[in-house]
C-alpha cells in the first residue's frame, strides 16, 4: 500500500494493461484497441487448429471439442459492458498496490460465441453438482503461489442463458489479448470471471478454493476478516470529458455557452433506472436523459445540455439502478481496492476563446 507517488511495479503494470480512453465513451461499441486490457501473467500461446475445450468433473460424458465444433453450435452476437473490479482502485487512499485504475477499466464489445448452457446440458452435469471452474492456459505466480488463472461459477450462474463461450469480438476472431482462441463471457460480473485462454470446464462438488477465487477478489478492511467475494458490476457512470484537455494534467479547457455533456452509465445488479449530473463538485443534482437501452448487458448512454459559465467547475455523474444501488461520493476502503464505484471528477475551466 501506499500513499504517495506511482511506484516502478505500477507503473509497470499501467503499461501493460490500458484502459479505455475515455473520449472513446462516444462509442456505443468501443473500437477494438480501445477496450481496456487485464492480463495478470502473460499472453498464453495459442494455436486454434489444436485447441481443445475440455469439459469434465462431476458430468455424465466428458466432451473435448475442438474451436471447428464450438463454431458449428449455434451462434449468438450480445454487446456486452466488461469492466475490471480494479477500477477505481487508485482514487483509495491509501493506495493498494495493484494494476492502478482511475476510472477507465471498461468497454463494450459485441461478443460472438457459442451459449454455455447447452453444452454444459450435452456434458450431462450430475445431482451434487454446485459449481463450476473455468480453467485459462495461462500460469503464473501471485501471491506466492504458482497456479493456472482459473474462476469458478455457482452453478446456477453457470447455467445463466446470456453466459457465452465467445471466439468472436466486434465482427473479428479474438485477439491475442483478450483470448484467443476462446473466452468465457459472463455479462453482469466483474471481468475476472470472464475467463480467456478458456481450455477447461469442471464441474464441482465442492467450493474451489484457488487462489483467484479465494486469495483474491475478495471485500474485507483487514486480512483477519473473511470478506465478501466481488460477483456483480455495482452502477457506475461515466462522462466523456468535455473541451479539450492538456496533454500532462488532463485538465479541460472548454469555451463559454451552451454544450451537451455526455457519457454512458452500468450496472451488472440490475437495469439503469437514473443517471444525475453535477457541475458544482457535487452539491446541486440534475437528472440526465437517458439513450436507447441496445441490451440489459450494455451500458446506457445518458445527456445532459449544459450553459457553460466563466471559471472553474466539477463535473460529476451518479448512476443509481431499479434495485436502487447508487454511487457514493466516497467508497470505504478495501485491501484488494475492489469495486470502488464512486463518482468521478472532471475538472473544467471554461474561459472564452478556448477551442478554436
Ligand atoms: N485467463 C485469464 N483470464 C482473465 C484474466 C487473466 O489474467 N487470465 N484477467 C481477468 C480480468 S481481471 C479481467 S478484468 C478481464 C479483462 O478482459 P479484457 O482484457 O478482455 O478486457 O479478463 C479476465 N480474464
Ligand atoms: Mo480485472
Amino acid at each position: 500500500m501506499t500513499t504517495d507517488g506511482i511506484t516502478m511495479e505500477e507503473l509497470q503494470l499501467a503499461a501493460r494493461n490500458h484502459g479505455m480512453p475515455l473520449e472513446a465513451l462516444r462509442y456505443d461499441v468501443t473500437p477494438l484497441g480501445l477496450h481496456y486490457l487485464l492480463i495478470h501473467f502473460d499472453i498464453p500461446e495459442a494455436d486454434e487448429r489444436t485447441w481443445r475445450l475440455e469439459v469434465g468433473g462431476h458430468v455424465r460424458a466428458p466432451l473435448a471439442p475442438s474451436m471447428e465444433d464450438l463454431r458449428r453450435r449455434p451462434t449468438v452476437t450480445t454487446p456486452v459492458t466488461l469492466e475490471c473490479a480494479g477500477n477505481g482502485r487508485a482514487r483509495l487512499d491509501p493506495r493498494p498496490v495493484s494494476q492502478p485504475w482511475l476510472e477507465e477499466a471498461v468497454g463494450t464489445a459485441e461478443w460472438t460465441g457459442t451459449p454455455l448452457r447447452p453444452l454444459l446440458e450435452e456434458a450431462g452435469v450430475l445431482d451434487g453438482a454446485v459449481e463450476v471452474l473455468f480453467a485459462g492456459a495461462d500460469r503464473g505466480v501471485q501471491g506466492g503461489l504458482e497456479h493456472d488463472y482459473e474462476r469458478s461459477l455457482p452453478l446456477q450462474e453457470a447455467l445463466r442463458e446470456e453466459v457465452l463461450l465467445a471466439f468472436g469480438v466486434n465482427g473479428q476472431p479474438l485477439p491475442p489479448q483478450h483470448g484467443h482462441p476462446l473466452r468465457l463471457v459472463v455479462p453482469g460480473w466483474y471481468g475476472m470471471t470472464s475467463v480467456k485462454w478458456l481450455r477447461r470446464i469442471t464441474v464441482l462438488t465442492e467450493p474451489f478454493g484457488g487462489y483467484q477465487q479465494t486469495g483474491s477478489y475478495l471485500i474485507h478492511a483487514d486480512e483477519d476478516d473473511p470478506g465478501v467475494p466481488v460477483t456483480r458490476i455495482e452502477p457506475r457512470s461515466l462522462l466523456q470529458p468535455p473541451g479539450i484537455a492538456e496533454f500532462e494534467s488532463r485538465g479541460r479547457f472548454l469555451a463559454p455557452g451552451g454544450h451537451v455533456l455526455r457519457g454512458r452509465a452500468w450496472s451488472g445488479r440490475a437495469p439503469i433506472a437514473r443517471v444525475e449530473v453535477s457541475t458544482d463538485g457535487g452539491r446541486g443534482w440534475r437528472e440526465a436523459d437517458l439513450g436507447e437501452r441496445r441490451s440489459r448487458w450494455a451500458w446506457v448512454a445518458w445527456s445532459l445540455p449544459w450553459e457553460a459559465t466563466p471559471g472553474e467547475h466539477e463535473l460529476c455523474s451518479r448512476a443509481t439502478d431499479e434495485d436502487g444501488n447508487t454511487q457514493p461520493l466516497e467508497r470505504p476502503w478495501n485491501t484488494g481496492g475492489y469495486a470502488n464505484n464512486a463518482v468521478q471528477r472532471v475538472r473544467v475551466t471554461v474561459r472564452a476563446g478556448v477551442g478554436g
